[in-house]
């Protein structure tokens, strides 16, 4: 073996095996300490890379509505629309990091959606005013949304240096991103994060009558 493929090969053996990984563990509140769901909690490498994960997300529409209401996807995430409804729905976005548009559709649209810049993308209904769902696209692999507790979990995250950000689709402002320090052997990391939510103002969802949507 020459030199650098021995070099080359090392490297992957230390990328594999040799770091140190911790879970972050965040619990997000608002500022009166009621937790908020739905944020998402994402930590980039300051510098260097992340693994780049092949994924396929799935964000339905169901008796009238996406489910679910926020995703986090990494750059370069293919998101399939599927309908599940038994009639049509019309789906847009004029987010400047993904504008597209699928128009009325029924059943599983032909081809998934690629979302390849980082940002956040509000979807909506053409036909249902009501609908909206938000995608948030980061250069990461460690990201981890809130569930009704306030608590997200981000496992497996490598020693290193890294920005802490905390977004929510209805956040008044989002707060400044700072620098954490995951440290080589450290098994957990806790977070104590703030966000404060306006509270959904859905535009109201008709009862759905026979022979109407
Ligand atoms: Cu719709």
């Amino acid at each position: 073996m020459n030199p650098a493929h021995a070099a080359r090969l090392l490297a992957l053996l230390v990328f594999c095996f040799g770091a140190e990984a911790a879970n972050v563990e965040a619990l997000v509140r608002s500022p009166v300490g009621t937790p908020v769901g739905d944020a998402a909690v994402v930590i980039e490498p300051v510098s260097g890379g992340y693994p780049k994960r092949q994924r396929t997300v799935t964000i339905e529409q169901r008796d009238r509505d996406f489910i679910p209401y926020v995703s986090i996807v990494q750059t370069g995430t293919l998101v399939e629309f599927p309908n599940r409804d038994p009639f049509k729905h019309h789906i847009y976005s004029f987010s400047p990091a993904k504008t597209f548009e699928i128009k009325l559709y029924a059943d599983k649209p032909a081809l998934p959606v690629l979302f390849d810049k980082a940002g956040e993308v509000a979807i909506g209904c053409n036909i249902h005013d009501w609908m909206e769902a938000y995608i948030l696209v980061v250069n990461s692999a460690y990201f981890a949304k809130t569930g009704d507790d306030g608590k997200a979990t981000i496992r497996d995250v490598p020693a290193g240096h890294y920005r802490l950000r905390v977004w929510h689709p209805r956040q008044k402002l989002e707060a400044p991103q700072r620098e954490i320090e995951i440290g080589a052997g450290a098994t957990a990391t806790k977070l104590n994060l703030l966000a404060d939510v306006a509270p959904r103002s859905s535009k109201p969802k008709p009862a759905i009558e026979s022979g109407k949507y």
